[in-house]
Formats: structure tokens, sequence, C-alpha cells
């Protein structure tokens, strides 16, 4: 899950490799009752994976049932973490429900008290059917997989543990007004007392005591100036490992200081602008579903490394903590957004009290669990809904006030496809733009008037200094099929669309960055049952600059020496 150890005492197990597995149609008259007694017809699935790379279980949606029998040495406290599972998702320990958790790509955890030694049995029941109030809502272009797509963790705790380290800092020039909150809670029936360390590096630079009653939770905080920090820059990055410590436990957290800002339609960090050169990334293979594994998250990033790229929209969903972890080590930022994805949005659907409440909770998720990575300096909060509407704008400010209350030193943004009717633009540091001319509507030079007309209502309601980013662009172009004619689907047609619009878009100097859409081919939502998107060829997005096995088409090479030759 990460590439640094975020344990040295804590005892920490992956609950990865087969669990028994059994889908659940609903027709055996005992459905949500198999966390008594699991059925024995059950099958082996890896964990981490998605049910849907599996044979026969291609286009399954619905219920399914995983299983696992874990083994506790002794009396200990567990947390058991759930790194993300997609949709409805109900957690049994030895037939005791623990809980339920709605989502698909943020961790949730149970805490479970003195748990006795011996075998026990840990039961999930998953739902991965979408619908009106789901997020994504049913009408969605990807594939609706299903099932447990991160690690499972089971931790053992101490009495007296480490529940989170939050750490936030100021920058005055280079030097860093740093606040480190622990959060210490006891499962003791007694008060427990330990010092409590923070290094930094290795380097002690805190020693403290502590006592915490039976049952209680401390909040341990330290502020700290730190004079002439080493910056993360684009690029040039610097990181800071810092380590709370007590007498029985520990956590590292990671961080890279850097002051995020807009001036002049651009993005600053640490003062100096930085023009966007960015790809839109599913985190999706073929072979694995969301299920991405660490490994080939280290070739993507090579792959868009290799395109010249400083950037990465994480089209549309919160990311693997790993993958945030390699875009930190190497200085390129990152755009991270919840999965609300509208093109066709019904608009009474943003009205629903559910689906705004689900809305808030994964923002919440979101920013909890990308928070200290330096890469990230977007907040998105859609992708695509019908933005012309009051109900729109009303259900945006109140996502947006949660982002700014959660943290406030990054952008808040999200991406518009109805550019020139759109009410929220006021409401965002950025503005990112999804428009295919040369692909749904229109020839590519199209931008160009589109984009003056946008500016110039951008101006007259106030948000004329926002830096614009072309979120969103490009065609299908089928891996391999090119010829001496650039036809719809073939390689040559969609370098055509995409090279053209970059050389658009640098010329407008009120755009500050384009993501292409999008980086890899990824699986279309094209179901037996239902009929979107009949334009996916082979049951595909084939918009990618590279395929689905990451192999370049021709439009990732001239996106290439575009992105190369481009300066700040
Ligand atoms: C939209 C959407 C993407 C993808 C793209 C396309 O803009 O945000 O997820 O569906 O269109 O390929 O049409």
């Amino acid at each position: 899950m990460r590439t640094f150890r975020e344990h040295c005492i804590r005892q920490t197990e992956w609950l990865d490799g087969p669990w028994n597995f059994v889908k659940d149609p609903g027709d055996t008259g005992i459905r949500d009752r198999w966390f008594e007694r699991f059925p024995q017809d059950s099958r082996a699935l890896y964990v981490p994976s998605c049910w849907n790379n599996e044979l026969s279980l291609y286009d399954y949606e619905g219920i399914a049932w995983y299983r696992k029998i874990i083994r506790t040495p002794d009396t200990r406290h567990i947390r058991l973490i759930f790194h993300a599972v997609l949709g409805h998702a109900d957690v049994y320990l030895d037939g005791r429900h623990l809980g339920y958790h709605y989502g698909g790509y943020t961790p949730f955890d149970f805490i479970v008290p003195s748990l006795a030694e011996g075998e026990h049995e840990l039961i999930v029941r998953t739902d991965s059917r979408l619908d009106r109030l789901t997020i994504p809502t049913e009408h969605v272009d990807w594939f609706h997989y299903g099932g447990i797509i991160r690690l499972v963790e089971l931790q053992r705790l101490p009495d007296l543990h480490i529940q989170r380290v939050d750490i936030g800092y100021e920058l005055e020039g280079a030097d860093a007004d740093v606040t480190i909150k622990v959060q210490l809670r006891s499962l003791s029936q007694e008060r427990v007392a330990t010092t409590l360390t923070l290094s930094e590096g290795g380097a002690v630079f805190h020693t403290g005591t502590v006592s915490v009653e039976s049952g209680e939770t401390f909040d341990y905080e330290v502020k700290q100036r730190w004079p002439d920090v080493r910056l993360w820059n684009v690029g040039r990055p610097e990181l800071y490992e810092i380590k709370a410590r007590t007498d029985f436990d520990d956590r590292t957290e990671r961080i890279g200081f850097r002051r995020i800002e807009t001036k002049n339609h651009r993005v600053l960090i640490n003062g100096s602008p930085v023009y966007l050169k960015g790809v839109n990334r599913h985190e999706e293979h073929p072979e694995w579903g969301f299920a991405f594994p660490p490994k080939l998250m280290g070739k993507d990033l090579d792959i868009i490394r290799e395109l010249g790229c400083n950037a990465v929209r994480g089209s549309h969903y919160p990311q693997s903590p790993y993958w945030l972890d390699l875009l930190d080590e190497q200085g390129l930022v990152f755009w991270s957004e919840i999965p609300m994805w509208g093109a066709a949005l019904p608009n009474d659907t943003v009205k629903e009290p559910l689906f705004r409440e689900r809305a808030l909770t994964m923002i919440e998720e979101m920013v909890n669990l990308h928070i200290h990575h330096p890469s990230v300096i977007f907040w998105s909060v859609h992708n695509e809904i019908d933005s012309r509407t009051q109900d729109a704008y009303e259900m945006t400010e109140q996502l947006v006030a949660l982002v700014r209350r959660l943290d406030s030193s990054r952008l808040v943004t999200y991406a518009t496809m109805h550019p020139l009717e759109d009410v929220l633009l006021p409401l965002f540091d950025a503005i990112g733009i999804n428009k295919y001319y040369g692909w749904y509507e229109g020839e590519t030079a199209g931008f160009g008037e589109m984009l003056r007309q946008f500016h110039e209502r951008a101006e007259a309601m106030g948000a004329g200094d926002r830096p614009v980013l072309m979120t969103e662009f490009g065609g299908a172009g089928i891996y391999g099929d090119t010829g001496w004619e650039p036809r719809l689907f073939s390689e040559d047609y969609q370098a055509g669309i995409v090279s053209e619009a970059l050389s658009i878009f640098r010329d407008d100097p009120k755009i500050g960055g384009t993501f292409v859409w999008q980086f890899a081919d990824v699986r279309a939502d094209l179901h037996s049952n239902g009929s979107h998107f009949r334009d996916r060829a082979r049951s595909f997005n084939n918009k990618g600059l590279v395929n689905e096995y990451r192999k370049p088409k021709q439009a990732y090479r001239e996106v290439r020496s575009l992105y190369q030759s481009w300066r700040d």
C-alpha cells in the first residue's frame, strides 16, 4: 500500500491471497444470512482483485460474499483495515456485524478489542450494483467492477495505540511552522502512561510523556518552527518522514513542504508558475480491473514521465496511496477527485439527501487518505455534472465548503462539460473544461471559438482570473490501426485531434495546463443488460495514448514531442 513502512513496532499482517468467494444472485431465499453459514460450494478468489476479471464472472454485477479465516496467537485488540472495497460492504466477524461502508476507493476500519486467541471467521458481503443514488450512478463510462480491490490489513494493537497522526504547516519563506497532532486511544481498563517521541529522518525533535485514562482518546499536539526547510518542487521533490513513537506503538507519515497559489491564470508552486502537462489516468488494467498491482504503477509512471508530463489527473476516483507515493517521490502533481461522474446525471439526483451525504463522506475520506501527499494539489468535487442549474450550485457549494474546511492549502476544482452555460465558475480556484471538438462535436479548430466565448463569460461572472485547465479532450484510436489517411478510429485520426488541440491550448495564455483524455485504454460499460456507450469499439474506451497493455500509439509519440518541447 505504501513505498515506505508506516509501522515498525505495530504488528501488521496482509490478508491477501485466496479467500472463499461466492456470488449471491438473490434467488436462493437465504440471501443476507450467509454470514451465519457460508455456502459450501464457494470458490477461491484472490484478494485484492475484481471478480469481473475471472471466467464466468465477466459481467456479474450484484452481491458477492467473501470469507477468510484469521488466526490470533493470543488475546489481542485487533484493527481490520479494508483499504478499498467497491460499492456496499458489510463486514462480519464470527457472525457479528462489525459495520457497513459505502464507497469504493477509500479505506475503512474496525477495531475489535480483546479478540480471543484462536481462529476467527471474517466474512464480507459486497454489493457492486449501481443505481441513481450511488456514486457513480448506473450511467458511467467505466466498467462496473466489483470486489475487494485493495489490500485488507490486520493489525494487532497495544492497549494504548496511536489512532492517527496529522501534520500541518504554514510556510513563511522557507521557514515552516509545523503542527503535529498525535491522537492516542486507550483500550485499557487502567490509566496508561508512556513517553512519546517525534522524529524526522531518524533524528528526534520532541520527547514528552503522556498518560491516558481508561477508554479515553487523547490529542497530543506539538508546534515547532523549522527554519529553512527543503521545498518540494515539481521535478525536484523533497520529502520528510515524520515518525511518532510511544513505548508500545509507532506510526510514520511522510510530507513535503510547498505552497500552492494561482496568479495570472497559472498554478504557482512555491511562487513559480508551473504549466501543467498532464494525462487522465484510470487506475485500471484488463487483467486486474481496479486492483491495479503496485509493480505496474511504477511502469505507468515511467511511461507518463517519458511522455514529458508533470501532472496526472486521477480520473475519476481516489487512487492508491502507493501510486501517490510514487508521484511524491518523482515530483509530479496530482488531481484527486471523487467518483461523481455526471454526463447524464439526472438533475433531481443532486437534490437527494442520500446522494449528497454519500458525496460529502467521499470527500472527507478522500481528503483523509491523501492529505499528506505533497503531489496532491487539487481536490475535485465532480466531473461533468449538469452544471447549469441552481440545484447543482447548491450541492456544489456544500461540497466546496467541506473541502475548504478540511484543507485550505490546496486548490478546489471540478471539470465542466458545459463551459458556456456553467453557473458554478465563481465557486472554484481553478476551472477544468472537458470538450471533445474533433470527436463528439465539430472540427478540432472549434476549441478556439469556444475558449474565446468562455473567457468572456468567466470574466463577466467574476471568475476571469482563474487558471483554466483543459481537463479532457481527445478521440479514439484503435491500437495498430494506421493507414494512408486518417480514418475515424485510426491511430492517425486520434493523433491529429490531440496534437491540434494541444497547439490551440498552448497559444491561449489563460490556459494553465492540459490533461489529455486519456493515458491508457480502459474497459467500458457495455454489459449485455445495458445499451450505453455503443460507440466503444472492442468494449473499450479507446482514447488512450497507450492501449490497455501500455503499448504506445501514434498519439503518444506526438504528445511526447510536444510536451517534451514545452517550457514553463
Ligand atoms: C467524458 C468523461 C470521461 C469519458 C470521456 C469520453 O468527458 O469525463 O470519463 O467518458 O468523456 O471518452 O467520452
